[in-house]
């Protein structure tokens, strides 16, 4: 407990000073609505989860990539827009969406082992398509062959198998005969502020109809039209809080007055973290809560039946929850499932690696954050906000055969503790300058493993080296 103090107390000390630094300098209407982070049990959840699923599902996960018989370049998901597909023909997919295939039980299934804690689902994506029998349009699954409550059955799937869910929704809507992204004339304004009432009668229907959502990814906030209208993004917002306070949204959402995205024109964040942080991770640990949206391919997210290019493997994306968990944030990984409802191969085996990993060695990510140890070339320190214990997450083992820590004045490393393998147990080595020593596990190359430290507030014994003073 004392050591849990201790560290978070260097912690406060460090986010002290950035809120300090911040003023509000610029009078706005649509700015952030708070300084610094949210402190209640919700967002603490959404913290704790540390591990989240992206999945990226619509018609165009039909044709996957092809149209016509033809590979589509670019994103599968902008299919419409990359293959110029005309409006009449794209919409007749509604007429394809069968999936003999779909149970969304496998998919909570294949989420649950790879330990996710919460999962995001396009609701809506750019072409428009709904997954719920919306109310408030035609263009939903009511329509399909399928004709069933596919967000409905993901939400009880999710929820029945512990995993927290979240709706992603894009503002952009190629589909609905409204959504402008630019305005032009008067016409257009009044359009667009037609769309804005669809999206909020839409965003209160998934609300009230899925009460156990926690929160909201708004995506294709970059347009004019939206950057032009900052008050639609905070309309948006107050309507989710009226209708759960608890309700947890990013900062892609949100737009100020000025039409400054994510921050507003103070430099403050608008929304409940960073959201900005796609296919790539901060260098230096961002002062807000933030998560980082990864795919497994380069820029794929829907479903596309011929990845190109590097495909990441589960070491790859091991190291990046690793990071990301080290630097106070989440990691949330795309699955495409296939146009007939089941999941790619590549992805469940994906699933299964990383969740081979994380029943071992979860401890160090799950409720964990940043450990505020100098950085070693050898990975990641993380520390549990619950039990206080500091973990290091080894993606890079030293040819040395020797893995070097430095610990703040005033703690000591006890003891080092392989996560899965009692049988290694190390007193570290003291060095000079509050240093210490372990030898590095025998492990087979590119697996990461986890050294747990157990440490005691202990006064740094005095150097006695020969070292000249310099
Ligand atoms: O255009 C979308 C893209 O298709 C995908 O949904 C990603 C996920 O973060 N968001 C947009 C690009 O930023």
């Amino acid at each position: 407990m004392r050591i849990k103090c201790f560290l978070s107390c260097l912690m406060i000390a460090c986010a002290i000073g950035q809120a300090s630094a911040q003023t509000r300098e610029v009078t706005l209407k649509y700015g952030a609505e708070r300084t610094g982070k949210r402190t209640d049990a919700d967002m603490q959840r959404w913290r704790d989860n540390r591990l989240g699923q992206f999945i990226h599902f619509g018609l165009y996960s039909i044709p996957g990539g092809f149209w016509k018989g033809k590979y589509a370049g670019g994103a599968a998901e902008w299919i419409k827009a990359g293959a110029r597909i005309p409006n009449e023909e794209y919409v007749a997919l509604v007429k394809e969406f069968r999936l003999p295939k779909f149970d969304a039980r496998e998919w909570a299934r294949a989420a649950a082992e790879m330990g996710v804690k919460y999962s995001v689902i396009t609701t809506k994506h750019h072409e428009g398509f709904c997954l719920w029998p919306s109310s408030f349009t035609d263009y939903s699954v009511a329509a399909t062959p399928f004709a069933r409550d596919l967000l409905g059955e993901y939400v009880k799937a999710y929820n029945d198998a512990g995993i927290d869910v979240y709706f992603y929704y894009s503002i952009i809507d190629w589909h609905h005969p409204d959504w402008r992204s630019s305005i032009k004339s008067a016409a257009d304004s009044l359009a667009f502020f037609r769309y804005r009432d669809f999206m909020l009668k839409q965003v209160e229907e998934l609300m009230t109809r899925y009460p156990t959502v926690k929160g909201f990814w708004f995506d294709g906030t970059w347009d004019s039209s939206v950057v032009q209208h900052g008050e639609i993004t905070w309309q948006i917002a107050q309507l989710m809080k009226r209708v759960n306070p608890g309700i947890i949204s990013g900062s892609r959402l949100r737009v100020d007055d000025r039409g400054a995205r994510h921050f507003d024109s103070n430099g403050m964040l608008m929304g409940d973290y960073e959201q900005g942080w796609e296919r790539s991770l901060p260098e230096e640990m961002p002062g807000n809560d933030w998560e980082c949206v990864m795919t497994i391919p380069e820029n794929q997210w829907g479903y596309h039946a011929e990845w190109r290019g590097h495909v990441k493997n589960p070491t790859e994306i091991i190291e990046m929850i690793a990071a990301a968990a080290s630097m106070n944030g989440n990691f949330v990984l795309n699955f495409g499932p296939k146009g007939d409802g089941s999941l790619r191969e590549e992805e469940m085996e994906m699933a299964r690696e990383v969740g081979k990993w994380m029943r071992v060695n979860g401890e160090a990510i799950y409720a964990c954050e940043n450990a505020p140890f100098a950085p070693r070339k050898w990975g990641y320190y993380t520390r549990s906000r619950l039990t206080g214990d500091a973990y290091m997450i080894v993606t890079n083992p030293p040819l040395s055969g020797v893995l070097k820590i430095a610990v703040p004045a005033g703690l000591t490393v006890e003891r080092a503790l392989l996560l899965g393998d009692a049988s290694y147990d190390e007193r570290p080595a003291r060095g000079t300058k509050n240093e210490f020593a372990l030898p590095a596990p025998a492990r087979p190359f590119a697996t990461p493993y986890v050294i747990k430290l157990v440490l005691e507030k202990k006064e740094t014994p005095a150097v006695h080296d020969d070292d000249p003073k310099v």
